[in-house]
């Protein structure tokens, strides 16, 4: 049985990543942080008490990027075969608010892990996210070749563990790779990210809940995938022969105006009546255009996504509607019956705040 271990198990890619590998027969790992609450929302369905013996497939330990002794306490305990690296201080407008966390945590954290691995000598399979963020200004598409201009504290850091991952690979042969992934949504997805605080809002101003959404610049431009089937790219890419980075989008790319116009419509809603704009969500320095080339997925790993903008907003939307124990259109639900079938159910796609 192969063993993995994930940091960031308890975020949104973390998740659906613990889904992919133990229905592949893995034994999964998960790195938690220490929390006077409980911080696992995502995970609890497929959490089982370790005293139940060998149904336990997935084990959870108490560690932190920041702290390179509980890293290599865990590298040795567990021996991972495959090390992916998720955890980070992930969103772009705190990076401003808290530039030296996010650089200790999403740059130095990465180092520290890659430095436990040399220096216990650990056979592993190591897996990196990077992040479109990285391209910055850089002009689209953006590709393998694009030179990297980030434009956050968040995103010069994660350029920072980007290019270490690198050098660990070329300096001590250890089969190190990056997917340079662009943004990719679900119902799982944070909710102080765009997409879901806009499809969250929707269901909650149906609900009575709400009556406006305090938004900052709709003219930004994503190129947005689905979660799920971005996961599967990191496990395939080390599963390749050969250690590589690569661009993972859909080759799409829509405004967060267009995202609002689509989430808002599904519900016969105008999104001119709700949305109102506040400085505060501006950002010192923007990314405008985000937009994948992702020739080289397609040709070298024979990925292509199978929902695009379209799709992904409806089953965001269709969850967030469920959530609030609404109607639901099910447009959403039937394109994932389609389209879906096998490692990640309906139901495990809802996550509730208050869970
Ligand atoms: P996410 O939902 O924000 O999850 C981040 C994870 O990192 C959580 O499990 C969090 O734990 C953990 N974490 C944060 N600080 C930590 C620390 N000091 N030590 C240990 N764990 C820590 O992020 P995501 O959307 O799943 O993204 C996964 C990774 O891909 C991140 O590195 C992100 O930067 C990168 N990425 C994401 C996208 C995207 O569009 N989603 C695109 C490109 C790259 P808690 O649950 O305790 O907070
Ligand atoms: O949803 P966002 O916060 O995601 P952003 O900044 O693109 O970062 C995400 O994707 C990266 C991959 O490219 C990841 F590396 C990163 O970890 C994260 O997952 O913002 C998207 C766009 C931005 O241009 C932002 O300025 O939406 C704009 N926006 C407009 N109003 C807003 C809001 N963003 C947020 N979060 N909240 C708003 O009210």
């Amino acid at each position: 049985m192969k063993k993995a271990l994930i940091t960031g198990i308890s975020g949104q890619d973390g998740s659906y990543l613990t889904e992919l590998l133990l229905s592949k027969g893995y034994q999964v790992h998960g790195m938690i942080r220490r929390s006077s609450t409980f911080n696992t929302g995502r995970i609890d369905h497929i959490y089982r008490d370790p005293h139940n013996g060998k149904k336990a497939r997935m084990r959870l330990h108490y560690g932190d990027l920041a702290s390179s002794d509980s890293l290599q306490n865990m590298i040795s305990e567990v021996e991972p075969d495959e090390i992916y690296n998720l955890a980070a201080q992930s969103h772009v407008r705190v990076s401003f608010d808290m530039p030296e966390y996010t650089g200790d945590v999403t740059g130095l954290g990465t180092l520290r892990l890659l430095e436990a691995v040399r220096r216990i000598g650990a056979d592993v399979r190591f897996y990196q996210a990077s992040t479109s963020e990285m391209f910055g200004d850089a002009l689209p598409p953006q590709s393998e070749m694009t030179p990297f201009a980030p434009q956050s504290p968040y995103a010069a850091a994660k350029t920072y563990a980007h290019w270490v991952t690198k050098n660990y690979r070329d300096g001590y042969g250890i089969f190190a790779c990056s997917g340079i992934l662009f943004n990719h949504e679900s119902p799982r997805r944070g909710e102080t990210f765009v997409t879901r605080k806009i499809t969250r809002a929707v269901a909650a101003i149906l609900a009575g809940k709400q009556t406006h959404l305090y938004m900052g610049n709709l003219d930004a431009k994503r190129d947005w995938g689905y979660a799920p089937e971005y996961v599967e790219v990191m496990w395939r890419l080390l599963q390749h022969d050969e250690p590589m980075d690569i661009v993972i989008g859909t080759g799409e790319s829509y405004s967060v105006r267009e995202f609002l116009e689509e989430a808002f419509g599904y519900v016969a809603l105008d999104y001119r009546d709700y949305v109102k704009i506040d400085k505060h969500y501006f950002r010192p320095t923007e990314v405008d255009y985000l937009l994948a080339d992702p020739g080289k997925a397609r040709t070298v790993l024979g990925w292509e996504p199978k929902i695009r903008f379209h799709d992904l907003v409806r089953i965001m939307m269709d969850a967030d509607l469920e959530l609030q124990g609404l109607d639901v259109p099910g447009e959403g639900k039937r394109l994932l019956a389609e389209r879906f079938d096998g490692w990640h159910r309906w139901e495990d796609q809802v996550v509730s705040m208050d869970k």
